[in-house]
């Protein structure tokens, strides 16, 4: 299997994000792709190439132009109100606030890191923006090498990660929708229907606003319940899509300490949906943070289930890009992704 990979990456390095009220250590951290990159090396999971250019026209087919701007200065902004350290936003919008400012008149970066973030654990440094877009290039050069390859899987290793970021939003350590991004590629090179599994631990929430209202992208997602779970306010049962997108939303939220069996019933149902639907290709929202020992989730997988988990992606007989996710237990993300991946290949023959 193909691996597109840049170590753009690295220029994305947040020091501290807020985590139960305290400024802590990052967990988003370089050494996370770094890890993934040597056990798919280790593994000799196949080539490794490096990402061509797409340009700006395709994450804004996702994104808002206004947004995609805001990310691309908002290191400047910062440091030109005499910041050096990261950026974080402290207030929201929320709902006896204004929802419909035009964010045009919003002047301070404060004003605008509210405007377009959900959370107050996502740093912005000053490699972030390059880092980001290189990240949905990353995913754009896997979605062109499938297209034209006709090879049956590629491996996006973006980081960072893209599932939680909205059409104008970003937040859970997500600026651009790689994802999410890479689907509307696919579609806007031919294809007319594509699904998304996302097996993250944590809701896509992104991916699920962004094609909530259309039938042409199914997303479906098994992830920690949002009554206990990050990103709380997104990921119940009862979302199904609106409008032409009704059905074509699925989640399937999980109590914390889940292990195996409820996983798998999940995930089987998750998939049933997938095939139901029959998609020309499936964009798997890679996480493992399911991992029993992720420092920051409460599922219990281990890292025998993955391989299991790519045995049964691979049944769905079309193509498939993998798009690198989350996954925080940075001395074993390498071989559970890649173990999912290679579990991948040998059902796939
Ligand atoms: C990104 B991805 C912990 C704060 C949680 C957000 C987690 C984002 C995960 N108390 N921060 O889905 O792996
Ligand atoms: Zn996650």
């Amino acid at each position: 299997m193909l691996t597109v990979y840049s170590d753009t990456h690295r220029l994305h390095h947040g020091k501290q994000e807020l985590i139960d009220g305290k400024l802590m250590p990052v967990v988003e951290m370089p050494r996370r792709a770094d890890t993934v990159l040597a056990e798919v090396k280790a593994r000799s999971l196949g080539e490794v190439i490096a990402p061509d250019d797409h340009g700006r026209a395709p994450i804004e087919r996702i994104h808002d132009p206004r947004f995609v701007a805001f990310l691309e200065t908002a290191w400047d902004d910062w440091s030109a109100a005499g910041r050096d350290y990261d950026a974080l936003p402290f207030c929201w919008g929320t709902r006896t606030l204004r929802q419909d400012v035009d964010p045009a008149r919003l002047v301070g970066i404060d004003a605008k890191l509210g405007y377009f973030s959900f959370d107050a654990g996502t740093p912005i440094t000053a490699g972030t923006w390059t880092a980001a877009y290189t990240s949905a290039q990353v995913a754009l050069t896997g979605r062109a090498r499938l297209t034209d390859t006709g090879a049956r899987a590629v491996f996006a290793l973006c980081r960072p990660p893209g599932h939680h970021a909205g059409m104008d939003t970003f937040g859970g350590y997500c600026f651009l929708n790689n994802a999410a991004i890479a689907a509307q590629s696919f579609l806007d090179a031919g294809a007319r229907k594509v699904a998304i599994l996302d097996v993250d631990y944590h809701h896509g929430n992104g991916t699920q606003q962004i094609f909530y209202s259309r039938s042409d992208v199914l997303f479906c997602s098994i992830h920690g319940h949002p009554q206990q779970e990050f990103p709380f306010f997104l990921g119940w049962p009862e979302e199904i899509g609106q409008g032409p997108g009704h059905g074509f939303n699925h989640n399937f939220p999980l109590p914390w300490g889940s292990g195996q069996a409820p996983w798998f019933e999940a995930f089987e149902a998750a998939c049933r949906k997938v095939e139901g639907y029959g998609p020309e290709v499936v964009v798997v929202s890679l996480g493992v943070d399911t991992f029993k020992d992720d420092p920051i989730s409460k599922f219990r997988l281990e890292t025998s289930d993955y391989p299991k988990i790519g045995e049964r992606i691979a049944a769905f007989g079309c193509p498939v890009l993998f798009v690198m996710e989350g996954g925080y237990a940075v001395d074993q993300i390498g071989v559970n992704t890649v173990g999912l991946l290679t579990g991948f290949e040998s059902a796939a023959g």
